[in-house]
């Protein structure tokens, strides 16, 4: 048995994973079920859970992963026609307890979003 999220597993190399970016504290890769072209998640090698777990010595990394995903995004053809997500909590649609950025691009999207 193991305590770590998915993402962790895949920080780890224990399960595979499309990576398009990795740093000391980044990670970004496909996510398995995308729902645009362009469909990755950013997330930090720190295993916090959620956005609202984080506290205040969390906010340069918080703002390393919009900058990370700014910089993918260009990198995929993106720069200026991307969208974030973050779902917060399992009422709001978090399945995976690892923060992590949704990257999407490549399509037209709505707003407000559903
Ligand atoms: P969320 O619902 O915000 O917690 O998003 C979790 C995302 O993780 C969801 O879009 C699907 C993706 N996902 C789930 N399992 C895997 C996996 O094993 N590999 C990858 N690359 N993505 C996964």
């Amino acid at each position: 048995m193991t305590d770590k999220t998915l993402f962790e597993r895949i920080i780890d190399r224990e399960i595979p994973a499309d990576i398009v970016y990795e740093d000391e504290q980044c990670i970004a890769f496909r996510d398995v079920n995308p729902q645009a072209p362009m469909h990755i998640l950013v997330c930090p090698k720190k295993p916090l859970a959620m956005v609202s777990v984080a506290g205040a010595e969390d906010a340069s990394l918080l703002g390393q992963l919009m900058l990370r995903a700014a910089q993918i995004a260009d990198e995929q053809g993106y720069k200026d026609a991307f969208r974030l997500v973050i779902n917060n909590g399992a009422a709001v649609g978090q399945t995976v307890f690892h923060i992590h950025v949704h990257l999407l691009g490549g399509r037209s999207f709505t707003w407000p979003p559903g």
